[in-house]
């Protein structure tokens, strides 16, 4: 059954001592319909505090049911401050960590919230985040600090963690196995990226009918959503619409995911492609550093290869003076003067980097 929590801020219509009549209605509503309301009126007194923040939720990631259409590790970590002072709040640390991490990230917060206004704030997310990773049962952590550069009034509001998993991950090459019962024409599917935009999606299906939809995507995290417009899935017991059948499968044939049929209205799957959490290098990287062992020069070939940061350090860690020509897609360096050793290459796109020993003869 569908349920909705709704909060309002009646201060601006009741004054203190007075009684007042609050009124709510429905604006539409078909057939036999039963509503089930429930109210709860929460007052405040002065605040206790001058100073003082509060980290009210984690959103994101987080296994918890009510997030469960945006509480995942693709969509970043997303939290919710909240002034619970007296005193207009315009800074804030946060610190946030993954499991039992001694190295929090820190991210300082600028704005302008008045006594009990909260902010949606998405945190910048790093490999290093990331890097205290388990299979399973991690718990995100965050907490706030030095409200507008002062100390914190109330430290026991301060911090939040969350339960999350990593979402299954599915290989850039599969196809969609669906066969459809006998009411197609309820089904469609969409697969949608980072941003929601769609990518994928199909829809007049014909009845019991095999179809088979090879899918390739790029590296990233999508979600799934097959739709039933009939509320009642592709194999419900108590119709007569027959059994459908929706999986995953490799091209081979070999199962990665199947689905349960009997799902009512939508099977919503989150799902990431090859690595939930960092570019593979031979995806962001597919580069090329050639000659190795090299003399007087050597190139490094990739896309869009403008947009990448390239340094060299040598055996002892001093940077090197780079002198690169750019082609289409390549940089030529001269290295006549580099003395014979081991090079380290770094090479850093899109926020990921990585090394490569070149040597140099
Ligand atoms: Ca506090
Ligand atoms: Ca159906």
């Amino acid at each position: 059954m569908p349920t909705d929590v709704q909060e309002w801020d009646i201060t601006p219509y009741v004054s203190a001592g007075q009684s007042v009549e609050i009124d709510y209605g429905l604006s539409s509503a078909t057939g036999t319909s039963d509503y089930i309301v429930n109210h709860q009126l929460v007052s405040y007194g002065p605040a206790n505090h001058t100073l003082d923040a509060k980290l009210v939720e984690i959103i994101s990631p987080n296994n918890r049911v009510e997030f469960g259409r945006t509480g995942r590790i693709c969509e970043g970590v997303e939290v919710v401050i909240q002034n619970t002072g007296s005193t207009t709040l315009s800074s804030l640390e946060i610190e946030y960590w993954v499991n039992n991490s001694s190295s929090p990230e820190t991210y300082t917060w600028n704005g302008s919230l008045e006594i009990m206004e909260q902010e949606k704030i998405l945190l910048p997310s790093n490999d290093k985040l990331w890097s205290s990773l388990t299979a399973t049962k991690n718990r995100m952590y965050a907490s706030v600090h030095s409200p507008n550069g002062g100390s914190d009034e109330y430290a026991l509001n301060n911090e939040r963690s969350a339960a999350f998993e990593i979402p299954e991950i599915i290989p850039d090459e599969f196809y969609i196995y669906f066969r459809t019962n006998s009411a197609a024409v309820q089904n469609s599917y969409q697969i949608t990226d980072e941003s929601g935009t769609v990518v994928f999606s199909k829809s007049n299906f014909s009845n019991n009918q095999f179809n088979n939809d090879t899918v390739r995507l790029p590296f990233g995290c999508y979600t799934f959503q097959l739709n039933d417009a009939g509320d009642n899935g592709i194999s419900f017991w108590a119709n007569s619409e027959g059994n459908g059948s929706l999986a995953f499968r490799r091209l081979n044939g070999a199962n990665l995911k199947q689905f349960q049929g009997d799902f009512g209205k939508s099977i919503v799957f989150p799902f990431t492609v090859n690595s939930a959490l960092s570019k593979p290098e031979n995806k962001l990287f597919d580069l090329s550093l050639h000659p190795n062992p090299a003399q007087d020069q050597f190139s490094i070939t990739m896309e869009e290869i403008d947009k990448a940061e390239i340094v060299a350090f040598n055996g002892v860690g001093q940077q090197m003076t780079l002198n690169g020509r750019t082609y289409e897609n390549e940089v030529v360096y001269n290295t006549r003067n580099w003395k014979k050793g081991v090079y380290l290459i770094h090479i850093t796109k899109e926020g990921r980097k990585i090394v490569k020993k070149l040597l140099i003869l």
